[in-house]
């Protein structure tokens, strides 16, 4: 998902990141990139005006932080206001109501209600512990109803039968009932599609919805259709309080708009995301992942962030006078290096977060990394085990030790200096 919006807006803000200065004029190149890759990516208008304004305001007299530069400051920015638009955190489903839960699905046909339910049902069987019931109030295509009880077997969940001969709002109060004296959970009713213009088939999911009150009204949407998702949930807004929006097919959607627009649009969040046909592809829909991935960054912002949190600034500002003043790196300033990248989770931790390195990450998790952090543990073992002199001066440390220390090249040639100024005791 969000491939191209990914490609344009990471190509766009590396440039950024690097430099050292923002200015009204290179924000302004760089808003007018962002705003041409969300147009691109099909985001509704009044997203991307606000969405801009947002970024500008913020940008434009941003205090600098103390470990981050401009460029890195207004990433961050971008990141946050992408979270905001999308609505911040996860929303999780309300269950919260007296037996069963009734959870109802509205959507435009062939929009993935239908799928949606048993996704749904799965998801909440397997994850929530919940025992669940479905039913279909879809009365106009017999194999709507067939599709779901099939579906459900798959799922593993109780199947309500109904008739195309009955009214929906019979079918899901008999449904409820069933689940009261069963004692179900969940009870998800799938719904036929409709179209928000046909006023017949709205005012039948209207009567529907005042009948069984149910405590989830979910639209299921197709990404596919870009900010068509956001304009067709909020027509059915309008009619249908829905509580939240399931978009589907996100696995076939390059461009991410309707991601983007629905909540600014609706004021409803995206609770789910569809992410291919099979009844396990669907996932709690989480803002600050979703929007990690549109900026192609990996997770480098929990990056930055723990850079912020964890490092000593203060102590890596003294190192770099030190070493400007000519004074040296010597072993308590390299065993103060290992220690914050301790801090930090060490390499592997640090790999898995950089962007583009996920799977390069994996690869040397097995061989070199462990291998690597192994040396470090080692070196940082072996430079605790020093008096304080000798790891002011590593020209006085003898050989054994010496040749651990050796492959790193900074403290290759600190020692090998060392010792040529140095006596007997160092060349061994
Ligand atoms: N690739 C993909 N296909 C999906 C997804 N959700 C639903 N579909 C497909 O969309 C089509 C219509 O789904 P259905 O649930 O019958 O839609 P309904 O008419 O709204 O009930 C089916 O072929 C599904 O397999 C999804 O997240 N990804
Ligand atoms: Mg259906």
């Amino acid at each position: 998902m969000f491939e191209n919006l990914t490609d344009r807006l990471s190509k766009t803000l590396k440039a950024v990141t690097g430099q050292a200065k923002l200015t009204e004029d290179n924000i302004k190149g760089t808003l007018r990139e962002v705003r041409m890759a969300l147009l691109e990516a099909d985001v509704a208008l009044p997203v991307v005006k606000a969405f801009i304004e947002r970024v500008k305001e913020r940008a434009v007299g941003q205090e600098v932080s103390k470990s981050l530069s401009p460029g890195q400051v207004f990433v961050k920015i971008v990141q946050q206001e992408l979270e905001a638009v999308m609505g911040a955190a996860n929303e999780e489903l309300n269950l919260a109501a007296q037996p069963p839960a009734v959870i109802m699905m509205a959507g435009l046909q062939g929009a993935g209600k239908t799928t949606s339910v048993a996704k749904l049902s799965r998801f909440l069987r397997e994850r929530k512990k919940k025992k669940v019931l479905v039913v279909s109030a879809d009365v106009y295509r017999p194999a709507a109803i067939k599709q779901l009880e099939t579906l459900a077997g798959e799922v593993e969940v109780d199947f309500f039968p109904s008739t195309v001969e009955q009214k929906p709002v019979d079918i899901v109060n008999a449904a409820i009932n069933h689940a009261k004296v069963k004692h179900f959970d969940v009870l998800i009713v799938d719904t036929a599609g409709r179209l928000h213009v046909d006023s017949d088939m709205m005012d039948e999911i209207k009567d529907l919805h005042a009948a069984i009150k149910p405590v989830e009204t979910l639209f299921v949407v197709d990404a596919m259709t870009g900010q068509d998702a956001a304009n067709t949930a909020k027509a059915f807004n309008d009619v249908l309080p829905l509580t939240g929006v399931v978009l589907t097919k996100t696995d076939g959607d390059a461009r991410g708009g309707a991601a983007l627009s629905v909540r600014h649009i609706t004021g409803k969040p995206i609770k789910f995301l569809g992410v291919g046909e099979k009844v396990d592809a669907l996932e709690p829909f989480h803002p600050d992942r979703v929007a990690s991935r549109i900026l192609g960054m990996g997770d480098v912002l929990s990056l930055i962030e723990e850079v912020e949190q964890k490092v000593d600034k203060a102590k890596a500002e003294k190192l770099a006078k030190k070493v400007q003043k000519g004074k040296g790196f010597d072993l308590e300033d390299f065993r103060d290096q290992l220690q914050q990248m301790k801090n930090m989770g060490g390499m592997s931790s640090l790999m898995d977060k950089l962007p583009g390195m996920g799977q390069m990450g994996q690869m040397m998790q097995g061989g070199n990394m462990a291998g690597a952090e192994k040396n470090f543990m080692q070196m940082e073992a072996i430079i605790n085990s020093m008096t304080p002199h000798e790891r002011r001066r590593p020209d006085v440390i003898s050989g054994s030790r010496k040749s651990v220390l050796l492959p790193v090249p900074v403290l290759r040639s600190r020692i090998s200096t060392a010792c040529l100024n140095s006596t007997s005791r160092c060349r061994k």
